[in-house]
């Protein structure tokens, strides 16, 4: 049974892998040793619409923790080589810095059991047998609270785009992917032109109004896998994966065209704007986020230098 279930969720893995990180679907990781409390959680969680990843092994939860950085943690006490405790010290500053919500689920549940859960980080604790019903509206609540949390760190109010610390997260894990398939990357950096001229001529608020309206027009001009951060005050970057700098570069020349096409309005008076924008793709894993900005940012630098309104290499 274990084989084939191993073997079952290796398949599952993939699509996991390829979720485009959009915090509308919630992903929960299950790590227990008992394969029928797996299946029968993952199936209650599942028919909720959530995302679901179950793992056996201690190790390899770990590692996949960190890889697909799930919304919530359940973890059992009792597993195989590594016990539940050790496992929430282990991934203890990531579990603060992100906000993910553990739940300890056990067998053993007098005090001192309960006690040493919370002292390890657990931020609640269900003892077995399950009660469905109560599991299903505590961990409502935790994802509840998560959605809120992501919402508040890693998206920019103004624009309602992705932030700088997201780009981050993002980046770590597309240098995974290149790590694991070979796939190269891009990176693209925007900048609007002229931009302090709008808010000279029309005050700071059509200014912001500008930059709201071209985080929303990047959103809906990106593919679905794509995704639009708010790097710096009118500077945004997309992540563009499975996509060489020919391609990224034909795709962003059409939206400066078509952006620039757009008409704003302020009490009554009609303006354009335009941007620019610098590319360059990861094919390398040494390469930090760092790195690849500066050298989009050289490219970007070029775009302007070459008379704006077009993006370079
Ligand atoms: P260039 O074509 O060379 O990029 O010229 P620019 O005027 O766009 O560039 P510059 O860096 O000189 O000016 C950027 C301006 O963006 C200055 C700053 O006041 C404005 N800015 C930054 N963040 C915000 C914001 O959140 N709201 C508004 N309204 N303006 C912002
Ligand atoms: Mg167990
Ligand atoms: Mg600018
Ligand atoms: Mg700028």
């Amino acid at each position: 049974i274990e084989l084939t279930y191993e073997y079952e969720h290796f398949e599952e893995e993939q699509t996991v892998n390829n979720r485009e990180w959009h915090h509308d679907t919630q992903l929960v990781q299950i790590v227990d040793d008992d394969i029928s409390m797996l299946i029968l959680l993952k199936d209650v969680l599942e028919e909720k619409g959530l995302m679901v990843i179950t793992n056996v092994d201690p190790e390899k939860a770990v590692e996949q923790y960190y890889e697909l950085q799930p919304d919530c943690l359940i973890i059992d006490i009792h597993l195989p080589t590594k016990n539940g405790f050790e496992i929430l010290n282990e991934i203890q500053q990531h579990n603060e810095k992100y906000f993910i919500p553990n739940i300890m689920i056990s067998i053993d549940h007098d005090k001192e059991t309960r006690i040493k859960a919370f002292q390890n980080g657990a931020d609640d604790f269900i003892s077995k047998p399950i009660e469905i019903d109560e599991f299903l509206v505590r961990i409502e609540r935790h994802l509840q609270r998560k959605k809120i949390f992501d919402q508040s760190v890693l998206i920019d109010e103004l624009t309602q785009v992705y932030n700088r610390r997201f780009l981050e997260d993002s980046y770590t894990k597309q240098l995974h992917d290149l790590n694991r398939t070979g796939q190269v990357f891009t990176i693209c950096i925007l900048d609007l032109d002229y931009f302090k001229k709008i808010n000279d001529t029309y005050g700071h608020l059509t200014g912001d109004q500008v930059l709201s309206e071209f985080a929303q027009f990047l959103k809906n001009e990106v593919r679905k896998g794509d995704m639009v951060y708010r790097v710096g005050g009118e500077e945004f970057s997309i992540i563009f994966p499975r996509a060489n700098d020919l391609e990224v570069q034909k795709c962003v020349t059409n939206m400066i065209t078509r952006f620039s096409e757009k008409v704003f309005t302020h009490d009554e008076k009609k303006f354009s704007i335009t941007f620019s924008a610098g590319v360059y793709t990861v094919s390398n894993s040494d390469t930090s986020l760092k790195d690849a900005l500066r050298e989009a940012d050289v490219a970007l630098y070029e775009a302007k230098r070459l008379g704006r309104a077009r993006v370079e290499l």
